[in-house]
């Protein structure tokens, strides 16, 4: 909330940025209240209904902030360095949402004795939302099935999938790679993944009705399980490449959620920034490579290691708030190590 309070003031001024921060408002309030409390049965259950109100009324938090920014530039001047802090502000907004609905997902899952913590769909024994032998090839087999729904749907055809898999580690079996994860997370950067490259593919060969496959490979090594989807998309030029990850560029009006399943495959909107921050929350990450005319690799990167997978948050300190006036990289992360791939200078508090 204090971060919010340092946007550019034109945003600040936008009727959706003031609806979200209003939400922000009054959860903050409904959940300082427990602290007066004692901890009774009553209040658990209690704070357990908090929560789960607190969540609905911050469901649609992303959309509401694209709106805010989309309100921006249809009424102002957007210069560089706006621009600079809102994607600086959204990335860690943004990543901050991430955290604290993981939290309110555990807390609710293991105390509201809503699923008891049952054994999820083969016997696992989830840890609230954490599958501590997430099988990765199934995640991928899912999210293809539904992107595969869509492309169906929209372009009356699909792209096969390809999954191959390979383990560098000997000490391995080649197949069933297994990882400690939160499988909704994956799904939602595969199946984000999946219809860029699945709309590529159709687009780029829409004269022949022969389409290439999206392959998939999954490997596993000492320090890092990589996901890599390939599509021959016929690629994007470079230079449009950097301009991805980012909300500025990706905002325009969104289809409206009546007409949503006549386009599904339409717009970039907030997919692959958001899919990179559920990668950077566990200290993976998403990389695109491209060739033009030919087609582009997306990389998951996820640590092999759980204890290295732990959680990435933005912290708010004076490094944060200098970045507001000035747009230098500031050491402003939980975890200082990504300092190091982001900037030269480090500044410590
Ligand atoms: C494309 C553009 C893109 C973005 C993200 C993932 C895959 C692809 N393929 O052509």
């Amino acid at each position: 909330m204090k971060e919010i309070a340092l946007l550019p003031e034109n945003l600040l001024r936008m009727p959706s940025v003031n609806l979200v921060n209003d939400w922000y408002m009054r959860s903050f309030q409904e959940i300082i209240e427990f602290e007066k409390r004692d901890a009774s049965s009553k209040t658990l259950e209690y704070f357990c209904s908090s929560l789960v109100k607190i969540r609905n009324r911050h469901t649609d938090v992303v959309e509401t902030m694209a709106q805010g920014v989309l309100e921006l530039k249809e009424s102002h001047d957007v210069d560089h360095h706006i621009e600079n802090s809102i994607q600086y502000f959204l990335d860690r907004f943004y990543m901050s949402r991430i955290s604290i609905r993981m939290l309110i997902n555990q807390h609710t899952l293991l105390f509201g004795g809503q699923l008891e913590n049952a054994p999820g769909p083969k016997g696992n024994q989830y840890i609230g939302c954490i599958d501590p032998q997430c099988d990765i090839v199934s995640v991928i087999k899912d999210a293809y099935e539904n992107a595969r729904f869509l492309c169906d749907q929209y372009y009356l055809d699909s792209p096969d999938l390809i999954i191959n898999e390979s383990s560098h580690n000997d000490l391995e079996p080649e197949r069933g790679i297994k990882i400690v994860y939160v499988p909704s997370h994956l799904y939602h950067m595969l199946f984000e993944l999946f219809k860029n490259s699945m709309r590529a593919v159709m687009e780029y060969h829409a004269c022949v009705d022969k389409y290439p496959p999206i392959i998939v490979t999954v490997s596993k090594g000492k320090e890092d399980i990589c996901l890599k989807m390939s599509d021959k998309g016929g690629g994007l030029p470079r230079s449009t490449m950097e301009h991805l990850f980012k909300y500025m560029y990706s905002t325009a009006p969104q289809p409206s959620k009546a007409d949503a399943h006549t386009v599904p495959l339409a717009g970039y909107g907030y997919g692959l920034p958001i899919s990179r921050l559920y990668a950077r929350y566990f200290h993976g990450d998403i990389v695109l490579l491209t060739c033009e005319g030919d087609g582009t690799d997306a990389v998951i990167y996820m640590k092999a290691l759980s204890n290295e997978a732990n959680e990435l948050l933005p912290i708010f300190n004076k490094s944060a708030s200098k970045f507001y006036r000035s747009t230098t990289p500031t050491g402003d992360w939980s975890n200082q190590s990504i300092v190091h791939m982001t900037s030269q200078r480090q500044i410590s508090i």
